[in-house]
C-alpha cells in the first residue's frame, strides 16, 4: 500500500468552478451524472497537465469533455484523461454504485432502508470521479430522483416535486463535507434568530417514533449557535441547518455543510434511555459538529495532514463550551482524563505520531486522541500564552484572513504571531514532535530564596530522536503554611533546564501545572505530608484533585501507608462547599489503564491481573476508612423529583454513585445496589447500580429485567452489552462477551454494536482482555478478521486495542505476538489494517 507525504504536497493542478450532481436512488445501482467545471490553478502554471480524477469501486458508464465523448485511462484508484483542454473544460459524467452493498460505510450507503453518505476522508470518491482532495473547493448543486419522503442534501432547498428534490449550497467546500440523506425520516423543527436578526430553520430528522428524543439536541444545539455567535463572532450562513440520526456510523457525527449526519446514539436521547453522561456527550458532539462550519467548513484543511487544524481546534471549542454550560474544572479533569488514558497511551506505544503526522498509508487512521485530544491541548496552550484577549484577535483575523480558504498550521499560527507579536517558531514544534514531553523539577531552599528547576526531555518515538525541547506554559502557585497564596503566575519553560526564583519569608509547598497548562508529565517526588496537603489546601482546583489522584497512584503500586489519603478523601467527601461532582472525581480511583501506564511510565513491566486486584483491595481500604460520612453523605446526595440532565443533580447523582461502588464493596451482597436498580427512576441510577451488581455477581435478575424492558431499543441494549463486556470479572468476561456475540441482538456488522461487545471489552475490561490464557486475545483477533472485510474503519481502531502490548509481560507478549502475526497474514487484509497491525508490530 503507497505512503503519503506531506513533504510530497503540490498543489492541484485543476481546480473545480462548480459541480453538478444527479442522483437516481436506487438500492442496488444508484446512478450519479455529474458535471463539473474545471479551471486552471494559477499555482500550477508550470506546463500542460492531464485531468487525473479519484474514483474507487464506480462503474463509469460515459464520460465527456466539453461535449465530446472520452475514454479515460481507468485505474482502481482513479481515471486519467490526456491532452484536455488547457484553459478549461467540463467533465460530464455517469457511473453507477451499489449503496446496498457498501458495508464499510464510506461514500453512499443503506442504514436501515435509508440511503446515507459519509464523505471524510476520502469517501467521495466512492460516489463519482472527482478530485477528491480538500484544498479543491467549489459551490454544488444537487438533484436527488427516488419515491422517499425524505431526500436531503447540503445547503438550502431549490425546488422540489413528486420523487425529486433539489439543492443549492453556494458555500465552496471540499468533496468530504458533501452529504446526501434519503429515507422515510420525520423531522422536530424549530428556529434560531442570529445575530444579525436572521431566521435559520433548525431541522433534527430522525426514525418516525424517535421524535420524542430530540427535545435534548435541539436545545444544544441553539446554544452552541448563541455560544459561537458571543465567544468567536461567528454567525451561521445558511437559512438552513440540518442534522440527521442515523443507526449504521463508525464516527460520532460528521460535519457536513449544513446537513450533520449524527451517529444516532448522539442525538437520542430521554430520561428513560439515556444517562447523565449520554446527555453530556450529546450536548458537547452537537456543539463540535456546529462548531465546525466556520472551523473546518469555512475555512479547511489543505490537505489531510493538517486535519488538526479543525479537529483540534475545534475539540478546544466544544471543551470550553462545555466548560462554560456546566462546570470549568470539572470539565479540565474529565478532559485530562481522557488524554491521559488515550492520548499518552497511544503517545508512548508504537502508534504514536505527531499531532501534524508527515505520513500515512491509510488517513482514516490518523483519526486518533493525538491528533483531536493533544491537537486541542496545543490550542489550549496557545490560548494560555497569549491571554483570552489576544486569543480572540488571533482567531478573528484567522477568520477574516482565511475564510473560504483550505490552509496549514502555519497559517493558523502565523495568524498569532501577527496578532499578539509572539514568534512561534519553537511552539511549531508541538506539531512534528510526538512523545509525551517529561519535565523533571528539583527544588532548593537556601537564605530566603525558593528555586524551582525543570528539566525537560522530549522521549524518543518510533521513527523519531533526538527531540528539541518545546516551549511549555507551566502554571504555578506557592503554598504558606497555612494554604495562602504567596505567589503565582505563568511562566513558558522553553530552555532544556530552566530556574524560577523567588524571596520568601517560609519555604513553600508549590502547585505546578495547574489546571493541567500542558499536555506533559511532570515528575517530582513529593512527599504523602505534601499531597495530603496540596489535596487539603490547593485554590487550584485540578492541582487538588491531581494530589488525590497521585496518592491514590501510590496506595495502588508501593507500600506506602494509606492513613493520610483516607483521611483526606474523607475530608473532600464532608465537604459541603466542594462541587459533587468534584467530590466524585476526587473520591474515584484511577482506572486500571491509568494505573497501568502508571506503572509503565516507572520503567516496570505491567501486570494487569494484579493491577485489578490491587485496585479492589484499595477500594475496600477506602471504603473503610470513609467511615459513617460514606453512608451520610450516600443518604444525602439522594436526588427527588423529577430528572433534570442539567444544574446540580448530575453532580450529585455521580457522587451518589461513586459512594454507592465504595458501599458495595462493603457488601457483597450488593443490597444498596439492588435497592437502586429496583427504585432507579433514570438510565443513570439504573446503568451505575447494573454496573455495580456485574462486577459483584449480582446481576442476573437485574439484567434479565433489563433485557425484557429494553429489547426493542438498540441503543439502550448496547448499554447491556457494555456493562457486562466491561464489568464482568476478569475469570468469566470471555465466556461472557462469547455469549453476548451469540445474542439475537447482537448484529456485529453495526458499529455500535461491535464497539459496545468487542471493543468495550478489549478497552475497558484490561484483567479480562489480558486473561493470562490468552482466550481474550484470540476473541479479539477473531473478531477483528471477520469485520475487516466487512468494515475496515471499525476494525482497525478497535485493533489499537494492542497497542499496549509492549509493556506486558513475557508470557503475555509471547500469546499476543502469534495472534497479531495470524491477523498480519490473513490473505485479503485491508489497507487499514495493514497499516496499524504493521505499525503495532514494528
Ligand atoms: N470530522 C469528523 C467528525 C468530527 O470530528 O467532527
Ligand atoms: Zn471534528
Amino acid at each position: 500500500h503507497p505512503v503519503t507525504r506531506l513533504a510530497a504536497y503540490s498543489p492541484p493542478a485543476w481546480l473545480v468552478e462548480r459541480v453538478s450532481l444527479t442522483f437516481s436512488l436506487k438500492a442496488e445501482a444508484t446512478r450519479v451524472a455529474s458535471e463539473i467545471v474545471f479551471v486552471p490553478n494559477p499555482a500550477r502554471a508550470d506546463g500542460d497537465h492531464p485531468l487525473e480524477l479519484d474514483g474507487e469501486q464506480l462503474t463509469l458508464m460515459a464520460a465527456w469533455i466539453d461535449g465530446q465523448d472520452v475514454t479515460p485511462d481507468i485505474t482502481a484508484t482513479g481515471l486519467t484523461v490526456q491532452n484536455v483542454p488547457q484553459g478549461g473544460f467540463t467533465w460530464t459524467a455517469e457511473v453507477e454504485i451499489n449503496p446496498a452493498a457498501n458495508t464499510a460505510l464510506e461514500g453512499l450507503y443503506m442504514s436501515n432502508a435509508m440511503y446515507c453518505t459519509q464523505c471524510e476522508a476520502e469517501g467521495f470518491r466512492k460516489i463519482t470521479y472527482y478530485p477528491d482532495r480538500p484544498d479543491v473547493m467549489a459551490p454544488f448543486t444537487v438533484r436527488i430522483e427516488g419515491d422517499l419522503p425524505v431526500m436531503l442534501s447540503n445547503g438550502n432547498p431549490t425546488a422540489q416535486g413528486d420523487g425529486w428534490a433539489e439543492w443549492h449550497d453556494p458555500w465552496p467546500k471540499p468533496a468530504y463535507l458533501f452529504a446526501l440523506v434519503a429515507g422515510e425520516l420525520v423531522s422536530v423543527d424549530d428556529t434560531f434568530t442570529t445575530m444579525s436578526g436572521r431566521k435559520v430553520d433548525l431541522k433534527i430528522y430522525v426514525r418516525p417514533g424517535d421524535e420524542g428524543k430530540c427535545a435534548y439536541a435541539m436545545d444544544a444545539l441553539k446554544r452552541s449557535m448563541r455560544w459561537d455567535e458571543t465567544e468567536y463572532g461567528r454567525e451561521y450562513d445558511l437559512d438552513l441547518f440540518m442534522i440527521v440520526a442515523v443507526d449504521d456510523f463508525n464516527m460520532g457525527a460528521m460535519e457536513n455543510k449544513g446537513l450533520n449526519i449524527f451517529n444516532s446514539r448522539y442525538v437520542l436521547a430521554t430520561p428513560d434511555t439515556a444517562t447523565d453522561l449520554d446527555f453530556e456527550r450529546i450536548e458537547a458532539i452537537i456543539a463540535h459538529e456546529y462548531f465546525h462550519n466556520w472551523t473546518g467548513n469555512r475555512i479547511t484543511c489543505r490537505d489531510w495532514f493538517q486535519l488538526c487544524l479543525k479537529e483540534g481546534l475545534t475539540v478546544f471549542r466544544d471543551q470550553r463550551f462545555t466548560g462554560d454550560m456546566r462546570s470549568e474544572p470539572v470539565k479540565r479533569i474529565d478532559d485530562v482524563k481522557m488524554l491521559r488514558a488515550r492520548q499518552f497511551r497511544e503517545d508512548s506505544g508504537p502508534l504514536a505520531h505527531p499531532v501534524r503526522p508527515a505520513e500515512y498509508v491509510e488517513i482514516n487512521n490518523f483519526y486518533t486522541a493525538t491528533v483531536y485530544e493533544k491537537g486541542a491541548e496545543l490550542i489550549r496552550m496557545l490560548w494560555l500564552m497569549v491571554g483570552p484577549q489576544g486569543y480572540r484577535r488571533g482567531t478573528d483575523l484567522y477568520f477574516e484572513r482565511h475564510d473560504g480558504q483550505a490552509c496549514t498550521i502555519e497559517d493558523w499560527l502565523k495568524v498569532f504571531e501577527d496578532a499578539c507579536d509572539i514568534d512561534l517558531s519553537q511552539f511549531a514544534l508541538w506539531y512534528a514532535q510526538a512523545g509525551t514531553p517529561r519535565v523533571d523539577v528539583a527544588e532548593a531552599w537556601e537564605d530566603g530564596r525558593y528555586t524551582l528547576t525543570f528539566t525537560q526531555t522530549v522521549p524518543d518515538t518510533p521513527g523519531q530522536t533526538d527531540k528539541k525541547p518545546v516551549p511549555i506554559p507551566m502554571a504555578y502557585g506557592l503554598l504558606d503554611k497555612t494554604g495562602a497564596e504567596v505567589a503565582q503566575g505563568l511562566h513558558v519553560l522553553t530552555q532544556p533546564q530552566e530556574s524560577l526564583s523567588f524571596d520568601l519569608a517560609e519555604r513553600p509547598v508549590p502547585s505546578l501545572l495547574r489546571g493541567f497548562s500542558a499536555p506533559v508529565t511532570l515528575a517530582r517526588d513529593v512527599s504523602a505530608a505534601e499531597q495530603a496537603f496540596l489535596l487539603a489546601h490547593d485554590s487550584d482546583p485540578f492541582n487538588r484533585w491531581e494530589a488525590g489522584r497521585a496518592m491514590m497512584l501510590e496506595a495502588l503500586t508501593s507500600d506506602r501507608d494509606n492513613a493520610a489519603l483516607g483521611a483526606g478523601l474523607q475530608a473532600v467527601l464532608t465537604d459541603e462547599t466542594l462541587d459533587p461532582a468534584f467530590r466524585a472525581l476526587t473520591l474515584t480511583l484511577p482506572s486500571e489503564e491509568e494505573i497501568a501506564a502508571h506503572v509503565a511510565g516507572r520503567g516496570q513491566v505491567v501486570d494487569p491481573s494484579a493491577i485489578h486486584d490491587r485496585r479492589a483491595v484499595v477500594e475496600h481500604t477506602i471504603a473503610t476508612a470513609l467511615g459513617d460520612a460514606l453512608p451520610a453523605v450516600y443518604a444525602a446526595m439522594r436526588v427527588d423529583g423529577p430528572y433534570s440532565p442539567d444544574g446540580a443533580a448530575p453532580g450529585q447523582r455521580a457522587l451518589r454513585a461513586r459512594l454507592l461502588a465504595y458501599l458495595t464493596r462493603l457488601d457483597r451482597q450488593a443490597v444498596e445496589a439492588k435497592a437502586m436498580f429496583d427504585t432507579a427512576n433514570n438510565m443513570t441510577e439504573t446503568m451505575a447500580a447494573l454496573a455495580l451488581l456485574v462486577s459483584a455477581g449480582q446481576a442476573q435478575d437485574a439484567l434479565a429485567a433489563f433485557e425484557t424492558k429494553w429489547a426493542t431499543d438498540a441503543l439502550v441494549m448496547d448499554k447491556w452489552f457494555t456493562v457486562q463486556a466491561v464489568a464482568t470479572p476478569p475469570a468469566q468476561a470471555v465466556a461472557t462477551v462469547k455469549t453476548l456475540t451469540q445474542h439475537a441482538a447482537f448484529n456485529w456488522k453495526n458499529p455500535n454494536r461491535f464497539r459496545a461487545v468487542i471493543g468495550a471489552f478489549a478497552v475497558a475490561n484490561p484483567a479480562g482482555f489480558h486473561r493470562a490464557d490468552g482466550s481474550g486475545y484470540t476473541l479479539l483477533a477473531d473478531w477483528l478478521l471477520t469485520l475487516d472485510p466487512v468494515n475496515p474503519q471499525t476494525t482497525a481502531r478497535v485493533a489499537g486495542a494492542f497497542e499496549t502490548w509492549r509493556r506486558l509481560d513475557r508470557a503475555r507478549q509471547a500469546l499476543i505476538g502469534p495472534e497479531l502475526e495470524r491477523i498480519a497474514s490473513a490473505p485479503t487484509l485491508s489497507r487499514d489494517m495493514t497499516e496499524i497491525i504493521g505499525r503495532i508490530r514494528a
